[in-house]
């Protein structure tokens, strides 16, 4: 959100800038004519008349006039530096947004989703403890990319990777493992209410994707089951989270007081500004045709 600001107060100031820089030269060099038309003319007078006073007092006149027409082109040159100045750090400095993030516990699925998606092939995973960093294309999309990253689901280390990473998000696919949300839903809710009382999440309206894979078993809960079990226990997060903020017990400075609409059970559609869509996807098979990470790959294309 701050190098949005920073976008946008540089291309309003650049605008204004570029618009004054060009008025006051336009000005001037319509105005050359004239000065120069009525130096012609003082001249010929003097000539004319032979009158020394008029000369010089014409003449201190239109002295005047070109000190102050050099002074406007100092300023419309210091405008125009100071905006090409603001325009080159904005571009040098600022953080890009085009990381899409795999996020969830350990054994979702995060790092098979993830080959599939960079490279279509089926690999062995392991329990992750170093992030995979990958790139994202469409071959109808031409030449635009977006950068991958699958960070481990290890409750120690997934905190730095997102921390680092927050900052250069464009989506998040937060993947839930179907076959055991109701084993885990208390540490899925409270990771992913983590996610979207993040400060920079919302910042940034960083969108989310409930990614409820390995739907290919036959115990797994439908994307329906777990969006409505995510939300019921959401809600209970919330109560025990506001009331800890409240007692000063929790010292996060990352995250807002409270997520959803007050005084209404909690719903993903109420997390606004962030925008939560979830989809059924199921990356096992040996080949990819066995798999099926549509809706992850559909939601990813719309970022690009
Ligand atoms: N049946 C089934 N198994 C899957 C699916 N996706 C992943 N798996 C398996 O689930 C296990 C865990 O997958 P990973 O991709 O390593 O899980 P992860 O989320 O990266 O786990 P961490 O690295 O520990 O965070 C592996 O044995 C995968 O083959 C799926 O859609 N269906
Ligand atoms: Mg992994």
């Amino acid at each position: 959100m701050g190098d949005r600001f920073l976008h946008n107060t540089a291309g309003q100031y650049g605008r204004v800038s570029a618009v004054i820089g060009v008025s006051i030269l336009t000005i001037l060099n319509g105005e050359d004519h004239l000065i120069g038309l009525e130096l012609y003319h003082s001249f010929s007078l003097t000539g004319i008349h032979g009158d020394k006073s008029i000369h010089e007092s014409t003449l201190e006149g239109k002295m005047e006039e070109e000190n102050l027409k050099w002074m406007g082109i100092g300023v419309a040159v210091i405008a125009i530096i100071i905006t090409a100045v603001i325009w080159l750090y904005c571009n040098f400095t600022s953080v890009k947004r085009d990381v899409v993030a795999f996020i969830g516990l350990s054994n979702g699925g995060k790092t098979l989703i993830f080959h599939r998606l960079t490279s279509s092939d089926y690999v062995d995973t392991y329990t992750s403890i170093k992030e995979n960093t990958g790139i994202f294309k469409d071959k109808n999309e031409g030449a635009r990319y977006l950068h991958l990253i699958d960070i481990p689901g290890n409750d120690k280390l997934r905190f730095n990777y997102i921390r680092n990473q927050v900052s250069s998000l464009k989506g998040i696919v937060f993947v839930v493992d179907s076959l055991n949300i109701q084993r885990e839903l208390r540490d899925v809710s409270s990771l992913l209410y983590d996610i979207l009382a993040n400060k920079v999440v919302i910042k940034n309206k960083v969108p989310v994707l409930i990614a409820c894979n390995k739907q290919d078993g036959t115990t797994a809960k439908s994307q329906k089951v777990v969006i409505k079990l995510l939300e019921q226990e959401m809600d209970k997060l919330r109560i025990t989270r506001t009331a800890a903020l409240k007692d000063g017990n929790d010292n996060s400075e990352e995250a807002v007081d409270f997520i959803g609409k007050k005084g209404k059970d909690f719903e993903f559609s109420h997390v606004m500004p962030v925008r939560v869509t979830s989809t059924e996807c199921n990356a096992k098979g040996d080949n990819e045709s066995d798999a099926d990470l549509t809706g992850v790959r559909e939601w990813i294309i719309k970022l690009l």
